[in-house]
């Protein structure tokens, strides 16, 4: 099924020059890109993101990390592009995903305090809405 999800490339990925990167990976495997854009996230955007995780012991240094500096937010679209982009992601914990995915090949480690793990990806469709339509209201 044609599915869309929301990517992140977090202040690391960005800072570290990731961001190209990151793209040529989502076309190389075919997913087409649908809207992109450039921006410091607000905290108030962040809450929203992560409304899930709002509460738990690492929002906090998340929500500080994430409107540190420049994301680029990208909406991809393509055959069950969900689960696919979140196994070109990789493993959550930068040391723990596998080689070949893009936490494994350029997370560090967790950044103490932020959690810097390069990229995020929408973890189901109804993510993936509700998310595209925090980052992109006009789609
Ligand atoms: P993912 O980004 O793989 O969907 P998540 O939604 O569980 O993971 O968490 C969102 C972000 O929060 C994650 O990319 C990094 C951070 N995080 C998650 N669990 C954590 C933990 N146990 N300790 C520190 N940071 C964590
Ligand atoms: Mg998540």
């Amino acid at each position: 099924m044609t599915e869309r999800s929301l990517v992140l490339v977090k202040p690391d990925g960005f800072k570290r020059g990731l961001t190209g990167e990151v793209l040529a990976r989502i076309e190389r495997k075919g997913y087409r890109l649908v809207a992109l854009q450039i921006l410091t996230p607000t905290r108030e955007a962040l809450a929203e993101h992560y409304a899930e995780h709002v509460g738990k012991p690492f929002y906090e240094p998340l929500v500080e990390f994430m409107s540190s500096g420049p994301v680029t937010a990208v909406v991809i679209e393509g055959e069950q592009c969900i689960a696919g982009f979140r196994s070109l992601a990789g493993a959550t914990d930068p040391t723990k995903a596998a080689p070949g995915t893009i936490r494994g090949d350029f997370g560090r480690d967790w950044g103490t305090p932020a959690q810097e793990n390069i990229v995020h990806g929408s973890d189901g469709p109804e993510s993936a809405t509700r998310e595209i339509g925090i980052w992109f209201p006009a789609l």
